[in-house]
């Protein structure tokens, strides 16, 4: 007998090796879509099983580093990242990664085949796709904000640029150590400045990727009521000096985080830092819900796509693997684990592609007032499921490697630690159950969507393999839409406690 080594478990053609994907666009995109889509998608599938992953884990293996202070003892909070870091940088704006949905080269299918891409791009990105989420709604917004201000459009450009040298990406400042589901007590002030502008003071209690060239966050004018009606949103370009300096900002420090390990996540406090104020006074919480909606968006996307990664790794060790005689995937308990996690992971690929289907039809004026609630409706939803099940398909997934799963070498605990972190930020789950609720007491979000599916429900061709399931679905949709009528009557407490299960 020679040494026994076991094979590692391979991400092999995300694109190529991905029959539900391959499936889910032929239901969806119309043929000549499909045809020139596919092999764009298929370009970028081999990447993210090539380079892109390779870069992914060497940024991965050389996380941030924030430099206070330089050799002699000048303030100057530069934040480090590596060469690797800054390649996904550059291949997110070559690929197009955000500039896909306003260049639209797909029309209103544009977004469903920009959260494709996502779906390849993300579990080979270390992450980058928080960056590239956060600059997507920050173009979303300004799209619709910038007006002839002609530095708005400027950023936009930047924002929606293929070309590394323009690109700029955006942060999301929202979260201070007051809170980060109520930003209602949000402490930053935001002073008149003699140039027209505005001069931004407060402390932000996580940044993340603060190395962005602009960030969108939220302060009070002077006068502005407390609580969140007296938030206005502000633009914050975030241009460095031949140091690397900051103006106007001091970083504390970068937090130390469970996962994201390759993504810069910053306290700071932004001490006059030059600020637009973008939308009109107080409207800030709504104005930015345009770019958490998106951001929501990309959340779920990167949840389905780091599902499916997950599986992918466990079938293909389960197909290297052998335990008791046999491989692990003629196991039939094993064969089942996995099943199920496939399930799920197919299971929101089609929620998150429905969604940007959605997303793109109201974004190109073509959406009913049917759809245009079931997107506001569904973007919670979907963020708030897919975050949940990302957890536990990767955690189903390491415990299908066994001890393998738990060791750091392998590379594998990451998928758990980088699937923890979909269920919290841009609004927890419970946040998320609210703002459905919320959706559907201001904007009567549910009926349209209840229709739609019951009449998916009638097209069915009709089947005797089908019926069960038609059955079951459709006793699902009769019980949900009582559940909504009984908390239509329900005192608010108990339609808060119940928000959760519906
Ligand atoms: C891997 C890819 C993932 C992405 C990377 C992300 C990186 C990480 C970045 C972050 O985590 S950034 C911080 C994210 N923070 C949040 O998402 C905040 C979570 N908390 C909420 O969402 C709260 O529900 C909210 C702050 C909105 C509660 O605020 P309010 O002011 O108490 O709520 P209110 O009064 O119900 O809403 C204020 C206005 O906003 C209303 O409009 P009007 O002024 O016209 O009445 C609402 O209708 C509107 N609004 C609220 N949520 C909305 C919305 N409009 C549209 N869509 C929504 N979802
Ligand atoms: P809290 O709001 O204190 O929530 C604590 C608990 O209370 C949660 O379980 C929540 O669900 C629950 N809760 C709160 N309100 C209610 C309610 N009404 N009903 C029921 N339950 C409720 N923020 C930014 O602004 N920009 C960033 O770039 C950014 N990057 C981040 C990066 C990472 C890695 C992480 C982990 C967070 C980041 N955040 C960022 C912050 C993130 O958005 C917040 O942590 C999140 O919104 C929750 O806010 P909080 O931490 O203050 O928790």
């Amino acid at each position: 007998h020679g040494a026994f080594f076991q094979d590692a478990p391979r991400v092999g053609d995300p694109w190529a090796d991905d029959a539900a994907l391959q499936a889910a666009l032929r239901r969806l995109l119309p043929a000549d879509v499909l045809a020139t889509a596919t092999p764009e998608l298929a370009r970028l599938g081999a990447r993210a099983g090539g380079d892109l992953l390779a870069l992914a884990d060497a940024a991965e293996a050389a996380p941030p580093r924030h430099v206070p202070y330089d050799a002699w003892g000048r303030r100057v909070d530069r934040i480090e990242v590596s060469d690797a870091w800054r390649a996904l940088d550059r291949a997110s704006a070559e690929e197009g990664m955000v500039a896909v949905a306003y260049e639209r080269p797909w029309g209103a299918a544009s977004r469903v085949v920009q959260m494709a891409m996502l779906h390849l791009f993300h579990p080979s990105s270390a992450i980058y796709s928080c960056p590239l989420a956060m600059t997507d709604g920050a173009a979303r917004c300004l799209s619709l904000m910038a007006g002839d201000d002609a530095v708005l459009r400027d950023a936009l450009a930047h924002l929606t640029s293929r070309d590394p040298a323009a690109f700029w990406t955006s942060g999301q400042w929202m979260t201070e150590r007051t809170g980060g589901s109520d930003v209602s007590m949000t402490g930053t002030r935001a002073e008149p400045a003699d140039d027209g502008a505005w001069r931004l003071h407060g402390t932000k209690w996580f940044t993340s990727a603060t190395t962005s060239q602009m960030t969108m966050t939220l302060a009070r004018l002077p006068g502005a009521p407390d609580g969140s009606r007296g938030l206005s949103l502000f633009f914050v370009p975030l241009a460095r000096d031949a140091e690397g300096r900051l103006p106007g900002l001091v970083v504390h420090r970068l937090k130390e985080k469970l996962g994201t390990h390759a993504l810069p996540t910053a306290e700071l406090t932004l001490d006059g830092t030059p600020a637009r104020l973008v939308g009109g006074a107080g409207e800030g919480v709504r104005r930015i819900a345009t770019l958490f909606n998106v951001t929501r968006v990309w959340n779920a996307a990167c949840a389905a796509g780091g599902m499916r990664r997950a599986v992918t790794l466990a079938r293909d060790y389960a197909s290297r693997r052998v335990a008791f005689g046999k491989l692990l995937r003629d196991h039939p308990l094993h064969a089942e684990t996995l099943a199920a996690m496939e399930v799920e992971a197919r299971g929101a690929l089609q929620l998150v592609l429905h969604v940007a289907a959605l997303l793109g039809r109201e974004e190109c004026g073509l959406a009913s007032d049917g759809e245009r609630a079931a997107l506001r409706l569904l973007t919670p939803v979907a963020k708030l499921f897919t975050g949940k099940q990302a957890v536990a398909v990767a955690s189903e997934a390491l415990e299908a490697f066994g001890g393998a799963g738990y060791v750091e070498d392998t590379g594998l605990p990451r998928l758990l630690r980088d699937a923890q972190v979909l269920a919290i930020w841009e609004g927890t789950t419970n946040v998320l159950a609210l703002d459905v609720l919320r959706a559907i007491e201001r904007e009567d979000a549910l009926a349209p969507h209840l229709a739609d599916l019951q009449e998916r429900l009638r097209a069915l061709p009709a089947s005797d393999a089908l019926a069960p399931s038609v059955a079951v679905v459709g006793a699902a949709l009769g019980q949900l839409g009582a559940h909504a009528a009984a908390l239509a009557a329900a005192p608010r407490a108990d339609v808060e406690a119940g928000a959760r299960s519906f």
